[in-house]
């Protein structure tokens, strides 16, 4: 795409550092513009198959949680996927349909995630983010809503699920996973950008500290248990897991001088793998994608990844095996589909 025809519909991204930092110089993420739950009635977002197209990247574990559930559940007829990324014509103008042909999205007809943003809302002003459903009708973003949207797909959207579905969020566990999830959300999953995005050395050690004392205490639930919930997969563990596979590809980059890796946790890097062994969780997964090469490699002073993205075999490493069902009642099954004894 040329730069005269990016700027005649891109707009500049709004940028985190002056939008999303306190006075303290601790990060505080934007609020998720488009909430509106799906469900039945009213003020609620109809439940219809191929009515909705979610847009996700694959360097985000935000948008990457709800592609992985999307493909555990069987709705890949229910709901269509497409992915964004950034251009390399150095603008920063936020999410391109860049793997489309003529950079646009077959479906929605649009080059810029933007667009879909202030279809719904002319003058919005935050980052438009991933992910996002839109409703193909309207070609509207309906609802941005990261915290919920793996939720919805596992309850509003059972009817479409393929036959034999993961229970991914039963019903008796429901209230533990949502407590789960927000300790995940405050000390992992945000806490990653709690630490990377700070701006001063309090607010840095404050977000270093909780997020490796989290880990501490996952490691310890991870000796007993085989997942998060015991011996089968919830959607808690699909939260954990995407952070998991950025952390020593991607985000140690940012995070400073590291107390220790992932694959320095023996349960949790055996933990990692077990779930990356399962179609859904690799086939979302693209390590390579995360790693990110995008340095001059023939300067003396390279990055890590510039230097040895090409020369780490990263599928191979996460495909190294682990004895992980030794801490299951049930080895042979990593998910609870309703059928079996109980969760
Ligand atoms: N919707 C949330 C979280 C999702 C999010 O941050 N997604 C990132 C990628 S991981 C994104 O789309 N960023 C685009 C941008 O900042 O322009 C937010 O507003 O902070």
């Amino acid at each position: 795409m040329t730069t005269e025809n990016l700027q005649s519909n891109a707009n500049p991204r709004p940028k985190e550092i002056e939008h999303e930092l306190d006075e303290k110089g601790y990060f505080n993420r934007q609020k998720n513009r488009f909430t509106t739950p799906f469900g039945d009635g009213e003020s609620k977002l109809p439940i219809e198959a191929g009515r909705y197209r979610l847009i996700w990247s694959k360097g985000c574990h935000w948008s990457n949680r709800t592609s992985i559930v999307r493909e555990l559940l069987g709705l890949e007829e229910a709901i269509s996927v497409n992915l964004v990324k950034h251009g390399e014509h150095g603008q920063d103008v936020g999410w391109e349909f860049l793997y489309d042909e003529n950079g646009t999205d077959p479906v929605l007809g649009v080059q810029f995630l933007r667009e879909l943003y202030t279809n719904a809302e002319q003058n919005y002003e935050g980052r438009a983010t991933v992910p996002a459903v839109v409703d193909i009708t309207t070609k509207k973003v309906v609802n941005n809503d990261y915290v919920w949207l793996t939720n919805y797909l596992e309850n509003e959207f059972a009817p479409f699920h393929k036959p034999g579905a993961p229970d991914l969020y039963p019903i008796h566990l429901r209230e533990a996973i949502d407590k789960y999830n927000d300790f995940l959300f405050h000390n992992v999953n945000n806490g990653v950008y709690k630490a990377m995005f700070a701006r001063s050395i309090e607010a840095y050690n404050d977000a270093y500290n909780q997020l490796f004392s989290a880990l501490d205490t996952i490691e310890e639930t991870l000796d007993t248990n085989r997942f998060l919930f015991g011996d089968y997969v919830t959607d808690s563990d699909v939260r954990l897991f995407v952070t998991l596979a950025r952390f020593d590809t991607d985000y140690f980059k940012y995070l400073g001088p590291l107390r220790n890796r992932i694959v320095d946790f023996k349960n949790i890097w055996g933990y990692a793998r077990d779930l990356y062994e399962i179609p859904a969780f690799k086939n979302n997964t693209y390590l390579r994608d995360i790693v990110k090469s995008n340095g001059n490699k023939s300067i003396l002073f390279v990055d890590f990844n510039t230097r040895f993205w090409d020369q780490i075999d990263y599928e191979g490493l996460w495909s190294t095996p682990h004895d992980r069902q030794t801490k299951s009642a049930d080895p042979e099954q990593k998910f609870f589909t309703g059928q079996a004894g109980g969760f």
